[in-house]
């Protein structure tokens, strides 16, 4: 009995460790991760070199989309924990929007 209390002792806190860690994962961890969050994207403007995968991941509550002012790209609807990955290859400025909330607006700079 003692054996099985301390096993799920040890099950507990690995379980508590693992929660901490993933909570811990904050914005700007990954550099090349926009997060959506309180109706934004964060960061707005994210500078990359040409080539680099770009992934949106949204945390709000909210539904987003990350669509580009041209269409290039257009991810669909991302419900909470949804990602959406991008690659960009040629140089360029990309401006992008959330077609669900226009005012939401972001930017890509691939150098
Ligand atoms: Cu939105």
């Amino acid at each position: 009995m003692l054996k099985r209390s301390k096993l799920n002792l040890a099950l507990i806190l690995m379980l508590a460790i693992a929660a901490v860690a993933v909570t811990a994962r904050t914005p700007g961890t990954n550099p090349n991760e926009i997060v959506i969050a309180n109706f934004s994207f964060e960061p707005a403007t994210l500078t990359v070199k040409a080539g680099t995968t770009v992934t949106w991941v949204n945390r709000d509550d909210e539904p987003h989309t990350a669509t580009a002012n041209d269409k290039r790209f257009n991810s669909k609807t991302l419900d909470t924990g949804d990602r959406f990955s991008q690659k960009f290859d040629a140089p360029g400025v990309y401006n992008y929007y959330c077609a669900l909330h226009p005012h939401m607006t972001g930017k890509i700079i691939v150098k």
